[in-house]
């Protein structure tokens, strides 16, 4: 049935010595010649390689021609049985053609605006030649370029090079999904990096003509990245040359090839006027990001596409860490964690649950999820945080010292910590074998002097994962006393019951508890903590995520209760005027205090208490509570605006970018009171994209942009990243009632270039972020998402069965828009021709 089991595992029985590789590139018809050369690992064997859309023209052994009754081809691949192999080693050499202007999945070779590049991860290598296209097998590649494209790049070294060709070296050995060709017209920025052991390195971002001139934060951030790499985890390069390319039509963010890593060109060009301060974060970190898996994923890669995480948590993990030193690491957090419950907690509540590790798959593409990457990485974070700073250096250099060179598992990654710390982490692995998100309940007593805090954990059942064992969980905890002061600083408690008490003794009063300081563990906390005792650490706490833990919880009971006909708690209203009046506060973390949760965060809440969340009412709770926080509190609200404005020339750093966001959630809240007018008034006096998109986006979801959009079309027409985020501000901002409308309308629009996923995503990802418009009552935004769904699958598979996690929460709501969800998605289901990538999401959505 096409399914994939971790149980099966079996070594290749072949080991691949070298692979050279010729390309004489042509849209229509691309010639790949690859010579392997193989020897039997043990024993006999039959020789399998993968291949898919190959028009295969030669093939030889030895040299000699291979007749077509000592092979056996099929859709998937071509066998060689072992008693038409030599017993030694051999050279298998094979001749295919494939048609990369043709390739519209983005997978293998394919073509973007004339320019041919590829992407391999993970199993995009086999429709390029016929090889043993899984991580395990690891061969060092030589490749020659044929082409009159003036730009010819691959992995690692440039050998040779001449008119009309060029011919490159990877003295590493690599799995075949990090190969990597390009050739085009490209223009590079160009710098260089001296390693701490002195070798020079050559840097390249490459980019085509004309977007030379956004490139200097793309390279400087590579800069960063390595330098950090070096002081924080000992790593160094290993090439003379590292290449990076722009490109426009990619499926993921980015990919790390060994050497040359290819970009979404979202994640590479960046200037003033066409990039947020979040774009330019995102950049910093993708950089690092793809850096960093030089060493984790390349240099130690996976023995299979189940240990993904080992690869993907791992360096999330780093970026983040990153990205924590670099700019302000409380702030970092915040932003980390508010994404992992708004995303992965979303996907561990739904029919897509999976564990870290998975251990079946129908399509492995589907499995480059949040829970892999983030909760990946809180994963290893919380390894980090068992161990200490020293303990988990000790335990990263030991990974590297015994793994270099191997594809390897969360068995042998889990004994690394083991042998370098001394201590059993049998338990502690759950959390990769398992998925859900455990519940923490906490009651706490205080008799004689003595605190004690009583804990009991819980994991919802997942799909096909009736029984939760206990987690190992650590959970930081400090107490704080009656004035703010700190009673205990942070202390790591750790919880490997499903009930648990941790007492403190010897203090003079009952103190007010600081619990999962830092997000010490993916869990969600229930702990019924009054309102006051929430303001109280809103104001006080000395962690700076739980200061802003309590206020979001406070926000979201808020909402929840305002949802469901209540009205606003005294307290909240009260603990906003005291941070909008902060000034000792950073204000990039006043800005993340002030903003309200999501709607989609909203409706998570009220279901998880069993209740069917009502898309319209919590739409209506979230506007009611703004306007009546800036009713009350209007003064100070104008006060943090006008004190947030940025003088002088535009900078991405933390400290500028915190007061502009600052400046862009009091906005906000106060086109509430002003119908729009300072909105339209930064608006017009912008003169960088963070200001514009921001007031152009509070004018959007008022219900009045129509000149500022045109305005902002009129300017930025041309460019089609700048013009994504008009679309998406769009998609995402306008009033419930008239979202899909305007949808269908954009979507409509013939210059709306629907096959290219940054555009797709900008119109129909950001539909989907509209909680109340994509969930309209009719069933009309399921309706118009699954025809693009349908529409955009038999072209990229890939990008149409991610973006179908849209369906991930239609349980949440009421009968009639669970049937419309139902609806929805089985009329997909029942398209003819459906991929496999599609066919098993939907499969899964819907069971
Ligand atoms: N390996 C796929 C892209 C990334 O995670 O870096
Ligand atoms: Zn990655």
């Amino acid at each position: 049935d096409g399914v994939t089991l971790l149980s099966d595992y079996k070594p290749y029985p072949f080991e691949i010595e070298h692979i050279s590789m010729t390309f004489r590139l042509a849209p229509e018809a691309t010639v790949v010649r690859a010579e392997l050369k193989l020897a039997p690992r043990a024993g006999r064997a039959d020789l399998h390689l993968d291949g898919e859309e190959l028009t295969l023209r030669e093939i030889s052994l030895g040299g000699v021609p291979l007749a077509p009754e000592a092979y056996a081809l099929t859709r998937t691949g071509l066998t060689i049985p072992a008693e038409h192999l030599p017993e030694g080693p051999f050279v298998l050499a094979t001749e295919v053609v494939i048609a990369p202007a043709k390739n519209t999945a983005l997978e293998g070779l394919y073509m973007s605006n004339g320019m041919y590049c590829t992407q391999c991860e993970a199993e995009g290598f086999r429709k390029i030649t016929f090889y043993p296209d899984r991580p395990d097998v690891m061969a060092r590649f030589h490749v020659r370029i044929e082409s009159d494209l003036p730009v010819l790049l691959s992995n690692g070294n440039p050998v040779a090079q001449g008119p009309g060709f060029a011919e490159w070296d990877d003295p590493w050995p690599k799995p075949a999904y990090l190969f990597a060709l390009v050739a085009g017209d490209l223009r590079a920025t160009s710098g260089q990096f001296t390693t701490a052991s002195g070798r020079r390195v050559d840097l390249n971002i490459w980019v085509r003509p004309g977007d030379e001139t956004r490139c200097d934060f793309a390279l400087a951030s590579l800069q960063r990245a390595m330098k950090w790499d070096e002081e924080a985890y000992g790593r160094e390069y290993d090439l003379d040359l590292f290449n990076i390319v722009a490109v426009d039509d990619f499926n993921m963010g980015a990919m790390e090839n060994k050497g040359l890593n290819i970009f979404n060109s979202k994640l590479v060009l960046a200037s003033p006027e066409t990039a947020t301060d979040t774009d330019y974060e995102r950049i910093e970190a993708v950089i690092a990001h793809e850096y960093f898996h030089n060493w984790t994923g390349n240099r130690i890669t996976c023995r299979d596409w189940f240990q993904l995480c080992l690869k993907e948590g791992l360096t999330v993990y780093r970026d983040q860490s990153f990205t924590r030193d670099v700019r302000l690491g409380a702030l970092k957090r915040i932003d980390d964690v508010a994404a992992l419950r708004a995303r992965q907690f979303r996907e561990d509540a739904g029919p897509l649950a999976h564990p870290p590790r998975p251990s079946s798959y129908k399509e492995i593409n589907n499995f480059y999820t949040t829970t892999v990457y983030e909760k990946g990485a809180e994963v290893v974070g919380m390894l980090a945080r068992l161990l200490g700073p020293e303990g988990y250096r000790a335990a990263l250099d030991l990974y590297f010292e015994r793994h270099d060179g191997q594809a390897c598992t969360i068995e042998d990654w889990i004994t690394v910590f083991e042998d370098a710390s001394g201590r059993d982490l049998s338990q502690f692995k759950l959390w990769y074998m398992q998925a859900g998100t455990p519940r923490l309940r906490v009651a706490e007593r205080f008799e004689d002097s003595t605190y004690t805090l009583e804990f009991e954990q819980e994991t919802p059942p997942t799909p096909g994962e009736a029984e939760k064992p206990p987690r190992h969980i650590p959970i930081a905890v400090g107490l704080l006393g009656p004035n703010g002061d700190e009673l205990r600083p942070t202390e790591m408690l750790e919880m490997t019951q499903a009930r648990q008490s941790f007492a403190f003794e010897g203090l003079p009063a009952r103190p007010v508890p600081s619990i999962l300081r830092g997000f010490s563990a993916p869990v969600l906390l229930e702990r019924a903590t009054p309102p006051a005792e929430q303001a109280f650490l809103l104001a006080h706490d000395t962690d700076p995520f739980n200061r802003w833990e309590a206020g979001r919880s406070l926000a979201r009971e808020t909402l929840m209760a305002m949802a469901e006909g209540g009205a606003p708690a005294p307290d909240y209203l009260e603990a906003v005027g005291q941070m909008l009046a902060d000034e000792g506060a950073d204000p990039g973390f006043r800005a993340a205090c002030l903003r309200l949760p999501g709607e989609d965060e909203i409706a998570a809440a009220i279901a998880s208490k069993g209740v069917a969340a009502d898309p319209d009412a919590i739409h209506a709770a979230r506007r009611t509570l703004m306007e009546t926080l800036a009713q009350k509190h209007e003064a100070a609200f104008v006060a943090a605006y006008e004190g947030a404005a940025v003088l002088g020339p535009y900078s991405p750093d933390a400290g500028p970018a915190g007061k502009r966001s600052l400046r862009l959630a009091t906005l906000a809240f106060l086109a509430t009171r002003d119908g729009g007018a300072r909105a339209q008034a930064l608006f017009d006096a912008a003169q960088n994209m963070t200001e514009s998109l921001g007031a152009l986006s509070v004018l959007v979801a008022e219900g009045g942009a129509a000149a500022a959009l045109a305005r902002f079309a009129a300017r930025w027409g041309a460019e089609p990243l700048v013009m994504d985020k008009w679309r998406s501000v769009q998609a995402v901002l306008t009033p419930p009632e008239a979202a899909a409308g305007l949808v269908a309308r954009l979507a409509a629009d013939p210059g709306f270039e629907w096959k290219n996923p940054n555009r797709f995503r900008s119109l129909l990802g950001g539909f989907a972020a509209n909680h109340a418009g994509f969930h309209r009552a009719d069933g009309a935004g399921y309706a118009l998402y699954a025809d693009w769904l349908i529409r955009l699958d038999p072209l990229n598979p890939q990008t149409a069965a991610r973006m179908s996690t849209a369906f991930e929460t239609w349980r949440r709501y009421d009968a009639a828009r669970q049937a419309h969800a139902k609806a929805a998605l089985e009329r997909i289901a029942a398209t003819p021709g459906l991929s496999r990538d599609l066919a098993e999401m939907v499969g899964r959505l819907a069971g």
